[in-house]
């Protein structure tokens, strides 16, 4: 299926296309269990790129089986140097065929294939260097305790770190790769198998992922990938012989797996919405904060589950600020992420795009103003201009919700009252951003914000070190750094009398 998308794509990415997408289950590509497939669809010009096996509830039964045995197999016996060397290969083949990723990706997401370079995928290899360091670094520790009513005693108690067992991994479609990147290698670190599901909106590179994983040694079954729908998500979540699930989506999702995950009691780590807001004091540098805060809302297209959607300016520079934002959003280059120019490529899928115009379009006739765009942008594909909507209300849908497209919502703030009360008034307490030249005044807002994850004059800066989830309805768990291993480890204690 070559189609006008796949002008300028490298050989080898027109090669991946042009073959069957087959589920990858205990080492081999099968077909679905159905034998049907789904398409999937180039944002850019909303044709279709490619179709790909659709797995559904017997598909995640095959491949949950499959995880089990290469638990229970010679996986089990690998050493964590073995395990350190094969994350280490893996991550050396994605940045050798890091083109290749970020092509791919721009194609099936929208997003600029060099930002994908430079970002998804390069730090994607990042994150796979980082847990091949820790596969050699999970310690128990040891304890001398007492056992208060056996007086005179001796004992020696030490702890084990035991890998959880079959881990669902369920990823959304705003940064396929990253997401993937954020689950596996820390899982495979820990000595776990995986049934990954990608979103049905992206799931290319997720299944070269596999190719790469497969071709560096990993032994057949330990990692799964089952492209489907939610119904597939559904089946990992609810599955008495899944002993994890790792989701990264919407909050509204993240609870229905928390209670499908009740069954068998398995584990549960979520990643979810936010609402983070960008608080900028008056005595912030303009020529850092203006470009800082428009990226922070309009990088990825906004389709960040961290994006400074909420702009908290302190009441003197209002106007002037929001006008230097809102200049940057008009200015900013709309196209096809496979044009090396573009700064706002489409949303994922026409569902995205109605569902963000909406928001706009319920915004303004709820009374707000827009200082730029508030609309989608005219031609072919789901491109929405980037807006900045100023008089609003903190009862606003835009301003309570995840709207997910390259839209804030600005409001001022009073220097007095401070921010506290308006950056904490919301559900959610992923992110939030602060803008001062003032370092204590920085580090005391810090401490009153109720997010996982705060930025001092930048925004959306991460690091594979840097433990990473949310308070509140934003998630439970931390990804990144240790997080991760203790997301992926079970603790044994060994008591032995002496
Ligand atoms: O997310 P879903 P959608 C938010 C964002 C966006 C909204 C809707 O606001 O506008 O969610 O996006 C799988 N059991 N985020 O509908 O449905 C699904 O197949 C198990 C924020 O795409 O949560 C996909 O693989 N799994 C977010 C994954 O869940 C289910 C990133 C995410 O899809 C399922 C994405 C079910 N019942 C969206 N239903 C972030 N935190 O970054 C669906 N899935």
């Amino acid at each position: 299926l070559i189609n006008e998308s796949l002008a300028g794509a490298l050989p080898a990415v027109r090669e991946f296309i042009s073959r069957p997408k087959q589920l990858f289950i205990g080492g081999r590509w099968v077909d679905a269990v159905s034998g049907k497939t789904f398409e999937t669809h180039d944002p850019a010009t909303g044709q279709v790129l490619t179709t790909v096996a659709h797995g559904e509830t017997a598909d995640i039964d095959k491949a949950v089986t499959a995880a089990r045995k290469a638990f229970e197999g010679e996986w089990r016996l690998w050493t964590p140097a073995q395990r350190q060397r094969l994350l280490f290969r893996a991550s050396e083949t994605i940045r050798a065929r890091a083109d290749e990723f970020a092509q791919l990706e721009s194609l099936d997401n929208g997003k600029s294939a060099a930002v994908a370079l430079a970002v998804d995928v390069a730090w994607t290899a990042e994150i796979f260097a980082y847990y091949a360091g820790w596969a050699t670094k999970i310690e128990g520790r040891t304890i001398t305790p007492s056992v208060p009513w056996i007086p005179g005693s001796q004992w020696h108690a030490y702890t084990l770190r035991e890998p959880i067992g079959v881990c669902g991994q369920i990823i959304p479609w705003n940064f396929p790769l990253v997401m993937a990147a954020f689950k596996i290698p820390a899982a495979l670190a820990c000595g776990n198998t995986i049934v990954l599901k990608p979103a049905e909106q992206t799931p290319l590179t997720a299944l070269l992922l596999a190719e790469v994983l497969a071709e560096a040694g990993l032994p057949d079954g330990v990692l799964n990938v089952v492209t489907g729908f939610g119904d597939a998500g559904a089946a990992i979540a609810a599955h008495d012989d899944v002993d994890k699930v790792g989701f990264t989506g919407s909050t509204e999702v993240g609870k229905l797996i928390l209670n499908a995950a009740g069954g068998n009691l398995k584990k549960v780590s979520l990643e979810l919405g936010g609402k983070s807001p960008q608080i900028v004091y008056a005595d912030a540098d303009m020529d850092v904060a203006v470009p800082g805060t428009a990226s922070g809302f309009l990088f990825n297209h906004g389709q960040t589950c961290t994006s400074g959607t909420r702009l908290l300016v302190e009441d003197r520079i209002f106007d002037e600020f929001t006008q230097g934002v809102a200049e940057v959003a008009k200015s900013s280059k709309i196209g096809p992420g496979m044009d090396p120019a573009t700064q706002v490529g489409p949303l994922v899928s026409q569902v995205q795009q109605n569902r963000v115009t909406g928001y706009i379009e319920q915004g303004l006739a709820d009374g707000a103003r827009a200082l730029a765009g508030g609309q989608r942008h005219a031609g072919t594909g789901y491109y929405v201009e980037p807006t900045v909507l100023v008089d609003v209300q903190n009862t606003f849908s835009v301003y309570r919700e995840e709207i997910f497209g390259p839209v804030v919502v600005a409001t001022p703030f009073n220097a007095e009252e401070g921010p506290r009360t308006a950056a904490n008034d919301t559900m959610f307490g992923l992110a939030a951003s602060i803008w001062t030249r003032d370092i204590s005044k920085a580090h005391l807002t810090a401490r009153e914000i109720q997010a996982g994850n705060v930025w001092i004059n930048c925004h959306n800066a991460f690091d594979s070190a840097l433990p990473f989830g949310g308070y509140k309805q934003s998630g439970w768990g931390r990804e990144l750094g240790e997080g991760a291993i203790d997301l992926y480890t079970q603790t044994k204690t060994v008591n032995v009398a002496l």
